[in-house]
């Protein structure tokens, strides 16, 4: 049996602000990606997904888009776009672009025109609600990034939703003339010769019977995998996915394994893959904010991604992520990135390319970028971060050195601060000053020291991709954990009915000894020197045949 393109290859996610700067804005651009288009090549990856390059007003860094079909000035135009694809696809890369359809910009020509009277054409693309009886908002219902998720617009006196930022409209799929324009412009990219969509938020796009009527307690979860999702799923499919081999991966929060399976089925498959949550909201207690932070503990991350690895197997299909761009870095997060830097990182790495499923690497977690611990909020500039600064420090009444530290843990600039790729000022990025600062690490850690150093994550990525590629059991091979309880070694099996790996791996900095059992496989990758001894040392990461 041949698997589809996209169950082969490893993926790779650019946030284009913060990839490559090629004309001394400060900001990245498409011709930035350009410029690295061999660097990716040398990766072995076979799919990037390109977070959103579209006209945007920039409230959510290209979340909020004002025109699907334009490019943002500031990245370049449409040929620049094109040249990227031309460049991607004479490289065997793949381009996966971002769908952000739940929502669009309040300065989306759809929305202007849905604003500008109640008996306008356009008014039911949008989520429009009179007021509750006592004049508020006509739920309860909070934005994702706080406050209210309601807006009221003066001049017709009604109030708008907004899942996101106000300036984030949510789209109302209920209306079938907005899904076929919506399927139209999708059709286009289509035509433009792309090869996929991941889809922002698509597990919100249908809203519960009743919205606004009273009735409904509670937050946005209310939205989550809505009555019609998979109505409007099936349709999507049908009208433009149809007779393609085109790649579709939701993003798709709280939505739990039953419903994931079901959606990704490959006998009647509503999307490819999608992207769950559930790992990353490890590290707060239920129902606390995000950056009310507990540790991140490996069983409870074996516990879960096994859980997944499981419930997918017979006929689903993962996408597989450490970090992303709404997430703090993976070294920092999962592994040591103070002592084991290098070889925690490389552990994580091994971790996500052993997984049964499509691995997406994030940009910079191929170094082993960290977080970045700025000295003051004003160095902040994600729209969340700054809102729950305001709310940290105002409502919480928590001091700034507390509300701080909380920041730096969780907040998604950790990612977003520039691809470090030289010690040069600004860390190669750009020959200005970046829209966000660097890292200061990145005199230390970046690409081209990288390159010179054999035994760099970079090239021990590269090593772990190869292997991947050239072995069965890695890419169609069963996930099986060999061990439960151990409360430091994750140790799992992938198994073909003809092959078989298995990894191991110390997530601690103490070393423990590899069951004898596994004592006569011979080590074909890890990530120290000495890989036949009878323990693992401090992060040590093997696969073993
Ligand atoms: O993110 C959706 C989402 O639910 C969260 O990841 C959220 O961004 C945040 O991290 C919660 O703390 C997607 C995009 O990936 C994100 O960048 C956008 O801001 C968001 O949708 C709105 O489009
Ligand atoms: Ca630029």
């Amino acid at each position: 049996m041949t698997l589809p393109w996209w169950k082969t290859c490893v993926a790779y996610q650019i946030y284009p602000r913060s990839f490559c700067d090629s004309n001394g804005d400060g900001v990245g651009d498409l011709r930035g990606i350009i410029s690295k288009l061999d660097y990716l090549a040398s990766l072995g990856i076979g799919m990037l997904w390109l977070c959103p390059v579209y006209a945007s007003p920039n409230d959510d860094n290209g979340y909020d888009i004002s025109d699907y079909e334009a490019i943002q000035p500031e990245f370049g135009t449409l040929e620049d776009w094109a040249a990227l694809r031309d460049g991607l696809h004479a490289r065997g890369i793949r381009l996966v672009m971002d769908l952000v359809a739940n929502h669009s910009s309040d300065e989306h020509a759809w929305f202007v025109e849905s604003r500008a009277a109640k008996d306008s054409d356009k008014r039911d693309w949008y989520i429009w609600r009179p007021p509750a009886a006592d004049g508020g908002p006509p739920n309860d219902w909070q934005s994702v990034f706080g406050g209210p998720a309601w807006e009221l617009d003066e001049a017709s006196g009604e109030y708008y939703l907004h899942l996101f930022t106000r300036k984030q409209p949510d789209l109302n799929w209920a209306n079938p003339q907005f899904r076929d324009a919506l399927f139209a412009m999708m059709q286009r990219w289509v035509a433009l010769g792309i090869d996929g969509f991941r889809m922002d938020v698509i597990n919100l796009i249908s809203k519960p019977d009743g919205l606004g009527q009273g009735g409904n307690e509670g937050g946005m979860d209310r939205a989550l995998n809505g009555p019609r999702l998979r109505d409007y799923l099936a349709e999507m499919r049908h009208e433009v996915f149809a007779g393609t081999d085109l790649v579709t991966i939701g993003e798709t929060p709280g939505m739990p394994l039953d419903l994931a399976r079901e959606i990704t089925d490959e006998r009647a498959p509503l999307l490819d893959m999608q992207f769950h949550f559930e790992h990353v909201d490890l590290d707060h207690a239920p129902g606390a904010s995000k950056w009310d932070s507990t540790p991140m503990t490996m069983p409870a991350l074996r516990a879960t991604l096994s859980r997944w690895q499981a419930g997918m197997e017979a006929h689903g299909w993962n996408s597989l992520y450490l970090g992303n761009h709404d997430q703090p870095r993976t070294v920092s997060r999962y592994g040591d990135d103070v002592r084991y830097r290098r070889e925690s990182a490389m552990l994580l790495m091994t971790l996500l390319l052993t997984l049964k499923g499509t691995p997406f690497i994030y940009q910079g977690d191929e170094i082993g970028m960290a977080n970045v611990a700025f000295d003051s909020i004003d160095d902040y500039r994600d729209i969340e971060t700054l809102n729950a600064w305001r709310w940290l420090t105002g409502e919480r009444g928590l001091d700034a050195a507390t509300a701080l530290a909380m920041i730096r843990k969780k907040s998604r600039d950790n990612a977003r601060t520039p691809m470090q790729w030289s010690a040069a000022p600004n860390a190669g990025f750009s020959s200005a000053p970046p829209w966000i600062a660097p890292n200061p690490d990145y005199a230390d850690h970046n690409v081209a020291a990288a390159e010179a150093e054999p035994d760099s994550v970079l090239h021990y990525t590269r090593r772990l991709i190869a292997l991947r590629a050239q072995t069965p059991a890695l890419t169609c091979g069963h996930y099986r954990l060999l061990d439960a309880e151990h409360p430091a070694l994750w140790l799992f099996e992938r198994a073909t009915p003809s092959s078989r790996c298995v990894i191991a791996l110390n997530f601690s900095a103490t070393a423990q000894a590899l069951p004898a059992e596994f004592g006569t496989l011979s080590c074909v990758l890890g990530n120290t020197a000495d890989r036949a001894a009878e323990t693992l040392a401090a992060w040590e990461a093997r696969i073993l045949i």
